[in-house]
C-alpha cells in the first residue's frame, strides 16, 4: 500500500494538498512535507485549505504562506491529509483522483487511494512511512514540517499511540535536520497575551461534573471579543482540563461565528474512547482527542447527552 499510493501520487503532474477545516499542526505539517517533496519533483504543488484565517503559531514553517482557499483550475489529483471525513476538506467532488492520507480509526477510507494507518499517532507518521518505503530522501524543511504533525497530534509525546517505533522514527526525522528547539519554542513558549486572557477565563469558569470526574468549559463568541482572542486560541482548553487529577473525560464548547457549537473532547488514556462519543454526533477523533460540530443542540443539551453517554461508556446508567 506504502508502495502503490506513493507511485499512483507520481502519475499526476497538477497536485492539490488539503488540509482540513480550522487546521491543526498534523494536517499543516503533512501537507508542508508532502509539498516540499514533491515541489523538489518538479510536479506543480498547491496547499488548499478552506479556513478564512489560518493559526499564527505554525507560520514559522517555510512555504506556509502559500497556503490558499481558493483551489487552480486544473487539478489532476488531490491528496487530502488527516481528514476523518471528505467533507472536512471542504470541496467538492471533482474530475480528479482523491488520495486519503490519514489515521483516525473513524476515516470511512473516502478516497480513490487509501492510506489510512489508524494505529498511527499522526498523520505524519503515515507520510513519513511513505517517503522511508519508497527511499525518497527530504529537507529539513519537510523533517521540520512532520515533527509538527508529530508532536502536535502527541502532544509534545503524552498521548496518542506511542510506541518504540514512534521514537525511532523521531529519530531518523531529526536526523535530517528537524528544527526540534525552533517547533517547541514556537508551539509551547510562544502564547500570545489573548490567549492567555482567554485561558485566564476558562479556568476561572470550569465546570466540574460527575464528582470531578468530567469537566466541561463553554466559550461564547463574547468571550473571544472581550479578550481578542481567536477561536484557535480555544483549542488548549480541553487538553488543560484533563490535567485535573480526577479528570477522565473533558470538552469544550466553542461557540461558532455563526451560532453553531463546536465541541473538543479529551480523556486520559485507559479511562474513556471518545472517539466513540464523538461519533455518535456525526464527529471523530481518536481514543483520546475527538471533536465534532453541532448546529441543533444548545450547549445544555450538548452537555446532558454527553454525560448521558459517559455514563453509559461507564455502565452506571439506571442505577
Ligand atoms: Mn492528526
Amino acid at each position: 500500500m506504502l508502495k502503490k499510493v506513493w507511485e499512483e501520487i507520481l502519475k499526476y503532474e497538477n497536485i492539490v494538498l488539503i488540509s482540513h477545516v480550522n487546521p491543526d499542526g498534523d494536517t499543516i505539517g503533512s501537507s508542508l512535507a508532502l509539498f516540499d517533496v514533491l515541489k523538489q519533483l518538479e510536479k506543480n504543488i498547491y496547499l488548499f485549505n478552506t479556513s478564512k484565517a489560518l493559526p499564527k503559531k505554525y507560520s514559522f514553517l517555510p512555504n506556509y504562506e502559500k497556503f490558499s482557499n481558493v483551489l487552480p483550475p486544473k487539478i489532476d489529483a488531490v491528496i487530502v491529509c488527516d481528514c476523518a471525513t471528505f467533507e472536512r476538506t471542504g470541496i467538492k467532488r471533482g474530475d480528479y483522483k482523491v488520495i486519503n492520507i490519514d489515521h483516525h480509526s473513524t476515516n470511512p477510507s473516502f478516497g480513490d487511494e487509501n492510506l489510512v494507518f489508524k494505529n498511527f499517532s499522526s498523520t505524519a507518521m503515515v507520510v513519513y512511512k511513505m517517503l522511508k518505503h519508497n527511499d525518497i530522501n527530504f529537507s529539513k524543511d519537510a523533517a521540520t514540517a512532520l515533527y509538527v504533525g508529530i508532536v502536535d497530534d502527541t502532544n509534545f509525546f503524552t498521548s496518542g499511540n506511542l510506541d518504540s517505533n514512534t521514537f525511532l522514527n523521531v529519530s531518523d526525522i531529526f536526523s535530517h535536520g528537524a528544527d526540534i528547539n525552533l517547533v517547541s519554542n514556537r508551539l509551547t513558549q510562544n502564547v500570545p497575551l489573548a490567549r492567555f486572557r482567554l485561558q485566564e477565563h476558562a479556568m476561572n469558569s470550569v465546570d466540574l461534573l460527575k464528582n470531578a470526574k468530567v469537566a466541561k468549559i463553554i466559550i461564547w463568541q463574547n468571550d473571544l471579543k472581550r479578550t481578542g482572542a481567536k477561536r484557535e486560541d480555544a483549542e488548549n482548553l480541553a487538553n488543560i482540563m484533563c490535567t485535573l487529577v480526577s479528570v477522565e473525560l473533558s470538552f469544550l464548547i466553542l461557540e461558532e461565528e455563526d451560532g453553531a457549537f463546536k465541541v473538543s473532547l479529551r480523556s486520559k488514556s485507559d479511562s474513556i474512547d471518545v472517539s466513540k462519543i464523538a461519533f455518535k454526533f456525526g464527529g471523530g477523533g481518536h481514543y483520546g482527542a475527538a471533536g465534532f460540530e453541532s448546529s441543533l443542540l444548545d450547549p445544555e443539551e450538548i452537555t446532558l447527552k454527553i454525560l448521558h453517554e459517559y455514563d453509559k461508556e461507564k455502565n452506571v446508567v439506571g442505577l
